[in-house]
């Protein structure tokens, strides 16, 4: 059959259609049968690489975020049709002319193009507003107040208040404590004043009054994760300080981090917040995540999530018979030590005392020893 120079063209053009579309259809199986063979579900899937929290504050981010996607891929899926359109459907072709139809200045298409994208950056600044007024919503009857003391290089957990039972509170804060009594010690022992910088640059400790201390405070130190011990399905509020330079306290499964300043006033910082609950038991670490100097990236902790009545013995417990973090938690049949996390020798010490000489790098066999012969009793 003879086909005229039209009929060619249009079969031609028949064709690259329907070859395109083949192509989309593997492209779309071909994702698809990805998805299902990593065995990702579909909830999994839909979050799109968002973690799973234990607050509904993360959980309300990971709302956000799975719409904000959404949103994102219907634009996306848009601008690629349309892409996908003008490559396939309007190719030059021999004879024609070349310069396409221009539409620059056409009043209806300009205000469409300025107004749609306006339109959708609203409407995510809004839910972004809903969801950031969630996460920062503080009440003033959080079940616990925690103080969080962040110091190079650790952290020093203090219960506030905690509400009883009963529905009354409980405070367990101390006034006037001096967060440098070991250095003022050492200063009269001396008889003569320690060499600068001071801790805090040498400010006098009066002025650190934002500090917070508690009858019931665990320490982290060198040998021990400090563990924060908290209910779960209870509103608790962090109350956030440092006692030299700017650490920040994340939880990486309250998808949450806040600096902390010291001088909170002066640096124009709201050193609370609060979640609404942690919705299970569990242990979860939580490291500093503010560059703060040399071993900033051992200053790991501990939360430590446990049932409400567990933790009502817990602070009866530390508060009455005034056992040690670890010596508590193991009375109520909890792990006394970390799980998620190990502390940092940052002095290097061995079996508790540092020796004065520890060896000669250079030189590592030892002296006057025989090697012993595998077998060998
Ligand atoms: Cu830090």
């Amino acid at each position: 059959m003879k086909l005229t120079h039209g009929e060619r063209s249009t079969a031609r053009r028949a064709t690259t259609a329907s070859r395109t579309v083949k192509r989309v259809g593997l492209v779309a199986a071909l994702g698809l049968s990805t998805l299902l063979m990593t065995g990702c579900g579909p909830r999994e899937a839909l979050r799109f690489g968002w973690p799973t929290g234990v607050t509904p504050e993360a959980k309300a981010m990971g709302h956000l975020w799975t719409w904000a996607v959404i949103a994102s891929l219907i634009v996306g899926f848009l601008v690629w049709m349309a892409i996908f359109i003008a490559i396939t459907f309007h190719r030059y072709r021999a004879g024609e002319d070349p310069f396409p139809r221009q539409t620059a200045y056409n009043m209806p298409v300009e205000l469409v193009l300025i107004t749609l994208p306006f339109l959708a950056i609203a409407v995510l600044f809004y839910f972004t507003v809903v969801v950031e007024n969630k996460v920062e919503a503080k009440t003033d009857d959080p079940g616990v107040v925690v103080d969080v003391t962040a110091f190079q290089w650790n952290w020093k957990f203090g219960y506030d208040k905690v509400r009883q039972a009963d529905g009354t509170y409980k405070s367990y804060a101390v006034e006037n404590g001096n967060p440098f009594e070991l250095q003022a010690q050492r200063n009269a022992d001396h008889g003569h004043p320690l060499p600068l910088p001071l801790p805090a640059g040498g400010r006098s400790d009066n002025i650190r009054d934002y500090l917070r201390f508690s009858s019931i405070e665990t320490l982290g130190t060198s040998t021990e994760i400090p563990i924060m011990v908290l209910p779960v399905d209870t509103r608790i509020e962090f109350n956030l300080a440092a006692a030299d330079v700017v650490h920040s306290f994340w939880v990486p499964e309250f998808l949450y981090k806040r600096d902390v300043m010291p001088f909170p006033k002066q640096n124009h910082s709201d050193p609370r917040f609060q979640i609404e609950k942690i919705d299970r038991k569990g242990a979860f670490v939580g490291r500093c995540a503010e560059m703060c100097g040399t071993y900033h990236a051992m200053m790991n902790f501990e939360i430590r999530a446990i049932s409400k009545e567990d933790f009502q013995r817990y602070i009866a417990l530390r508060a009455n018979e005034k056992l040690s973090n670890a010596a508590a938690l193991e009375a109520i049949c909890q792990q006394p030590k970390s799980v998620t996390t190990v502390p940092f020798e940052t002095r290097r010490r061995t079996g508790g005392k540092t020796p004065k000489h520890l060896g000669d790098t250079w030189q590592t066999q030892l002296p006057n020893c025989t090697p012993r012969v595998t077998g060998a009793s």
